[in-house]
């Protein structure tokens, strides 16, 4: 094990430090691959482009998300590593409110890593959970990842899926295959996000809570009500928004230095 840093509380980057160290704890315990440190150190330097908020396209985007998840005959929540240790009672949360199903679905697999990922989400209270061992016995077509593999009872059988953060593949060949992608990422230019039909780009850290309080709000919504907010989003249209924000948060910024 390495060594702990006692953060102390007045530090002003204090809160992205606990974040960093729930990664380091995760990685050591296999939840997190060590490839998503790396990338989480990416996350970081997009989310200081926003200003470390949720922007107004973020927002919106979440609305949207919750309206189509709630709208889903079959939703799941796709479980990496990295969202596995920021946010498992969030993604434990959303479940049981939407409901939808938890599927571990790993780059880097390992039935190592698939058992440390299910025990995080155990410890915040999931029951089912998908994807684990052998119940991961589909394959999604034309994908050459560890992450083709899924379960029949999962996003293999799934209309809209939750994938937060991850790399770019799987949401072109989760949409080839007809499903409805949902991603979180904070690189508006990723892949995923460029393809995904719901992108918000937010930290997972905010964006889950956001999700789940626009699923609270909106349950008692009816169909059309929810159909109308799904229609209403333009993920193309919300994407430049978010670029714009950032651009002129720079001006900004440039302005007054
Ligand atoms: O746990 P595994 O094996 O499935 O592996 C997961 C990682 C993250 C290692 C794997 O999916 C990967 O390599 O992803 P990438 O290609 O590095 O992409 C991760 C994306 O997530 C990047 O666009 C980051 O900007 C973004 N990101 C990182 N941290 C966060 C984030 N987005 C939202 N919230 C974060 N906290």
């Amino acid at each position: 094990m390495g060594i702990r840093l006692k953060i102390p509380t007045n530090h002003v980057r204090s809160e992205s430090l606990k974040i960093r160290e729930k990664l380091i704890k995760g990685e050591e315990s296999n939840v997190v691959a060590k490839a998503g440190l790396i990338a989480h150190g990416r996350g970081e330097a997009f989310d200081y482009l926003l200003g470390e908020i949720t922007i107004p396209p973020a927002l919106f985007a979440a609305r949207a998300a919750a309206a189509s998840l709630l709208l889903a005959s079959h939703p799941v929540i796709s479980v990496n590593g990295n969202s596995a240790a920021l946010v498992p009672d969030g993604l434990v949360a959303l479940s049981r409110e939407i409901p939808a199903d938890l599927e571990v679905n790993l780059f880097y697999r390992s039935r190592k890593r698939e058992d440390a990922v299910k025990a995080a989400l155990k410890s915040a209270g999931a029951r089912a959970i998908l994807g684990v061992g052998r119940d991961a016995n589909a394959v999604i077509p034309e994908l050459f990842s560890e992450r083709r593999k899924v379960d029949p009872q999962g996003i293999y059988s799934a209309d809209v899926v939750l994938v937060p953060l991850e790399d770019g593949d799987r949401t072109q060949a989760l949409k080839k295959l007809g499903k409805f992608v949902i991603t979180i990422d904070l690189n508006p230019l990723s892949r995923t996000a460029q393809t995904a039909d719901i992108t918000i780009v937010d930290n997972l850290i905010r964006a889950a809570p956001n999700i789940l309080a626009s699923v609270k709000e909106m349950k008692t919504l009816d169909k059309t009500d929810l159909k109308l907010i799904c229609d209403r989003y333009d993920n193309k249209k919300n994407l430049s928004e978010t670029m714009l924000y950032i651009r002129e948060r720079l001006r900004q910024l440039s302005r007054d230095n």
